[in-house]
């Protein structure tokens, strides 16, 4: 039995889950369903019996979507706990949602709308005001030449289904604007393209329950121990059963998924950040030249075997071993597991999804399980992630600049039907050109061209790439900026005119999460002051700007959240996405349901493509498929020749290398990405105390011998520079490989940024300050794992540095650093026996500080406590 991540003990009703991220072991066999257990917590001085009520939601902290209860007393959100009866989560919840859903709410909030005075300072306001400073600047934009080209939406992947949809309808017929794009273009904008070029349409095939049945689980650049914990639970969970999977792990950093690819027997593959591809091009090679293929499947189902083949034919473990720097026998043994196992689960996130041949590397994964024939049964799915909660629903909605319900923009009749349900001109929805991806929208706010950005539920100024350019075109007085948010973010410092919004908890909507599962989460307290939902402000919108329809109704015909389901529901009827069958009641009560959801299927349906039928044939698809290599755009002719006829497409391409490649002034391949404590730029992970002391400030990785060469220590700070910028922070001696340096991206300036980008000591900690601005030609997702730097040792340690010891970023000699822990004010209660009912957590005497890991700028952005 292997031995990962077994905690020493058995049903103990409380733990630490700083400590103890995953929680209690509920192992179980093959074919066997995931036990339940349930986890709760409760404010610290409060048991079970003291709650008023619980109200329905699921967790938005990742795109897992955990099912879950919000505990609500005296009009206060004071704890939570996993919904036992839930498919997703089976009672379960992870640290962020434990200690970080919830607790912010009662803290630093944005009350009222703030506009800028006479002398250009941000001033509290009123609704009219705020809105009407929007309105003018609006109208007056769309009476200049650039109409509606003028105006740009720069959304997020953390809103409710409802509130996209509005947003979508207001930009596409309202405005008649291409220049929409979520937060999602940098993080799941690859799973949609992947899922898009290989199957003919988004929409996840596979399915959480396959981790049930699967003999062998690969994780291709998806650090899920820490990014979705719970799915990791489930994992593990079969890991230490009877006849457990062999894991995979695709990634060069030493996460906690590659020591469970040692302990299993399987494989951990640690290629040079940007070599996806070549790696890619030999395993399928290596599948294909032993003859591990379903060729029946091949031949009815797919297109392009023989192109592929030709491509990946010069590509052997050899060749790959050179480029990825991994043992040629790696690969061999990595492809002999995914070729002789009957049953293979493969998730793909942002170690592909951030890469310069992210949809190549994405779609080479879907590849690998059409020429096993690998889709449709137990066991045997692909999961191209998503990463933020309601991501999903930004893409089915149009708010990302596709067209609502997964239609075709370049397919005049997908045009129609949303020009008759919307009851519009067909022209007035665009569909001239492709629509504008969030980097190419940001070129045209530095170009002037836009003159209105409108930002909600998304905080660029510190998660875009290349922040000294992002911080320039956010103070270009052509720009007209408009953030809607919870709080007064990094980025709101910059707008002409902040909205405050209500958050998750203070208002009523749904999400889907990856594996298409539906949740509805209700409102359980009032927003703080005035702060309204993302919905009432966009219904405001339309109403103040008077958008009508043919016949002069109003173009919104809805008011509220369930009005806008219902007028969602009707785009998606016939469609994938089928939304038909689901009402608000249905999902009250039980487990969220995946779609479709239909007369067919009224129970929802759990895995895609049983029948191999793929939605490919031209009236149905998506898109008409692009040049992997180039990003080169197919026409409806050159498609319709093809005649894919519910076949999916093996679709190749071969390696090139980065953009940016290590050099003798930037020896130093930089990767970033996350940790298990903190939700991006942490405005509510920041803002719990738990979360925040397991991780408080900015850290970066470097790997003993590159420690060793730089004469860096433990605690000791270093400076990173690339072309575009600089940071400071103390170094980690990690376990990753030589060569590559790790940084977070969670931390910005919080409440108090300096100069330029400074932290409050004025020394710039964000590692978005290095990346660069570049994207994979196809789905435009920016390249966050791979850019150059060098590293400069500049001062002693003054302790450890403040990374925590329980995940990735554990320290190569676990001695150097005291463990990272919650300590009693961590409590929660872990609830195993599924028929007795769940009992209160103990009361916690007293919540002293704990002396955790501090760092030299140590700031809190939190005043929760
Ligand atoms: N705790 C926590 N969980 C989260 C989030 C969070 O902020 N915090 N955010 C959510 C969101 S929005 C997202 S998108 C997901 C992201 O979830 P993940 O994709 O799992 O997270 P990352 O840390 O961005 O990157 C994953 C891994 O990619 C590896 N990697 C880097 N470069 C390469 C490369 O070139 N090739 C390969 N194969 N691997 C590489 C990194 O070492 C890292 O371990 O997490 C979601 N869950
Ligand atoms: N270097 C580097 N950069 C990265 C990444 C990386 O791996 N490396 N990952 C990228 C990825 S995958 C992602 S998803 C992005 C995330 O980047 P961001 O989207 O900028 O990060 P968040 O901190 O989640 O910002 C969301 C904002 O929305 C607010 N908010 C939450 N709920 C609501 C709501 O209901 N309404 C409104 N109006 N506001 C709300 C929050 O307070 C917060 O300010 O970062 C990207 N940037
Ligand atoms: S796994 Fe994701 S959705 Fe589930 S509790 Fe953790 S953060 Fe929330
Ligand atoms: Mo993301």
């Amino acid at each position: 039995m292997p031995s990962v991540d077994a905690p020493d003990r058995k049903r103990q009703p409380v733990s630490d889950r700083i400590a103890d991220v995953w929680g209690a072991r509920t192992p179980h066999a093959r074919d066997t369903p995931w036990p339940v257990r349930v986890d709760t917590r409760l404010d610290a001085s409060l048991a079970e019996e003291d709650v008023d009520r619980w109200v329905q939601s699921a967790c938005v902290l990742c795109s897992n979507g955990c099912g879950c209860d919000i505990a609500v007393k005296d009009g206060r959100m004071v704890g939570i706990r996993g919904r036992a009866t839930d498919t997703v989560n089976h009672g379960r919840l992870g640290p962020k949602g434990l200690y970080g859903s919830w607790q912010w709410s009662r803290t630093d909030r944005l009350t009222r709308p703030l506009v800028r005075d006479g002398s250009g300072e941000l001033v509290e306001s009123d609704w009219d005001t705020a809105m009407g400073r929007i309105v003018e600047r609006s109208r007056r934009l769309l009476a200049t030449d650039a109409g509606a080209l003028s105006h740009a939406f720069y959304t997020s992947g953390q809103l409710f289904l409802e509130e996209y949809y509005t947003l979508g309808v207001i930009g596409k017929a309202g405005l008649g604007t291409p220049h929409m794009d979520g937060n999602t273009r940098l993080c799941t904008a690859t799973a949609a393209a992947a899922l898009k070029e290989s199957f003919g349409s988004d929409g996840q095939p596979g399915s959480y329950s396959d981790i049930e049945a699967a003999d062998a689980v690969f994780l291709f650049g998806h650090n899920m121990a820490e990014t979705q914990t719970v799915l990791w639970m489930r994992v593990l969970d079969r890991i230490h059963g009877p006849n457990p999977p062999r894991i995979v792990a695709v990634d060069p950093r030493t996460t906690k998924v590659a020591e469970a690819a040692r302990a299993t027997g399987g494989v951990h593959l640690a290629p040079l950040p940007g070599t996806n591809q070549a790696l890619m091009n030999a395993l399928i090679r290596e599948v294909v030249h032993n003859g591990r293929l379903d060729e029946e499947y091949i031949a009815a189902h797919t297109l392009g075997f023989d192109e592929l083949k030709a491509t990946v034919e010069p590509c052997t473990p050899e060749y790959a071993a050179g480029i990825c720097r991994v043992p040629a026998d790696d690969i061999r043994r990595a492809a002999e597991i995914f070729g002789t196992s009957e049953r293979v689960l493969s998730t793909v996130l942002q170690g592909f999804y951030q890469s310069h041949q992210a949809t190549a590397a994405s779609c080479a994964v879907n590849n690998l399980h059409l020429l096993r024939g690998m889709l449709g049964r137990p066991g045997c799915g692909v999961l191209q992630m998503n990463g933020q909660p309601t991501a999903q629903n930004t893409r089915e909605c149009g708010a990302d600049g596709d067209l609502p319900g997964f239609r075709n923009w370049d397919n005049p009749d997908h045009v129609r039907q949303l020009a008759d349900l919307w009851n519009v001109d067909p022209m007035t929805i665009p569909h001239w050109s492709p629509p504008t991806h969030a980097l190419q929208i940001w070129r045209y706010c530095e170009q002037g061209s836009v003159g209105l950005l409108w930002i909600s539920g998304t905080n660029p100024a510190v998660s875009l790439p290349e922040l000294p350019r992002i911080r320039k075109i956010l103070q270009r007085d052509s720009l007209f900026t408009v953030v809607q948010d919870g709080f007064l973010t990094e980025t709101a410092r910059y707008a002409d005119v902040v909205l405050p919004a209500a958050l998750w908890g203070e208002k009523q909507g749904t999400f889907t999460n990856v594996n298409r599962t539906v949740h509805l989460s209700d409102k359980a307290i009032e927003p703080p002051g005035e702060a309204r939902s993302d919905l009432d402000i966009w219904l405001d919108y339309a109403r103040r700007m008077d958008f009508r329809d043919k016949d002069g109704a109003p173009l919104i015909k809805w008011s509220d959240p369930q009005g806008a389901f219902e007028a969602w529901k009707e785009c998606t009827r016939g469609r994938l996405v089928d939304y038909t069958g689901l009402t608000y009641g249905k999902l009250r009560g039980g487990s969220g349901i995946p779609w479709p959801v239909n007369e067919e299927a009224p129970e929802g349906t759990d895995r895609l493509y049983a029948d191999a039928d793929f939605p490919t044939r031209p009236d149905d698809c998506e898109t008409y498929g692009h040049d992997l290599l180039t990003g080169g755009v197919f026409s409806a002719r050159e498609y319709r020749a093809k005649n894919p006829d519910g076949r999916a497409f093996l679709k190749a391409a071969p390696y090139v290398p980065p953009p940016e490649s290590p050099s003798e002034e930037y020896p130093f391949v930089l990767t970033t990405g996350r940790t298990v404590y903190h939700f991006h730029t942490r405005t509510k992970t920041g803002r719990s105390r738990q979360l925040r002391r397991a991780a408080p400030d900015m850290w970066v990785e470097l790997s003993v011998g590159d420690a060793a060469r730089l004469e860096v220590r433990e605690g000791d700070l270093v400076r990173l520079e690339s072309p575009r910028g600089v940071l400071r922070a103390p170094a980690r001696i990690g376990r990753g490989r030589d060569g590559v340096v790790f940084a977070p991206f969670h931390y910005g300036y919080g409440d108090q940024p300096g100069t330029d980008g400074a932290a409050p000591d004025g020394s710039p900690r964000a590692a978005n300050e290095l990346t660069i601005t570049a994207w994979d030609p196809v789905s435009k997702q920016p390249l966050y794992k791979t850019g150059a730097v060098r590293v400069t040792r500049i001062a002693d340690a003054t302790g450890p540095s403040p990374a925590p010891t329980t995940t990735a970023s554990a320290p190569a000699d676990p001695d150097a650093v005291p463990a990272t822990v919650g300590g009693p004010d961590a409590d929660v209660h872990e609830h195993l026996d599924a028929t007795a009912p769940p009992r209160p957590p103990r009361r916690p005497e007293a919540s002293p500080e704990q002396p955790g890991p501090q760092g030299p700028t140590a700031s809190a952005t939190g005043t929760e406590d």
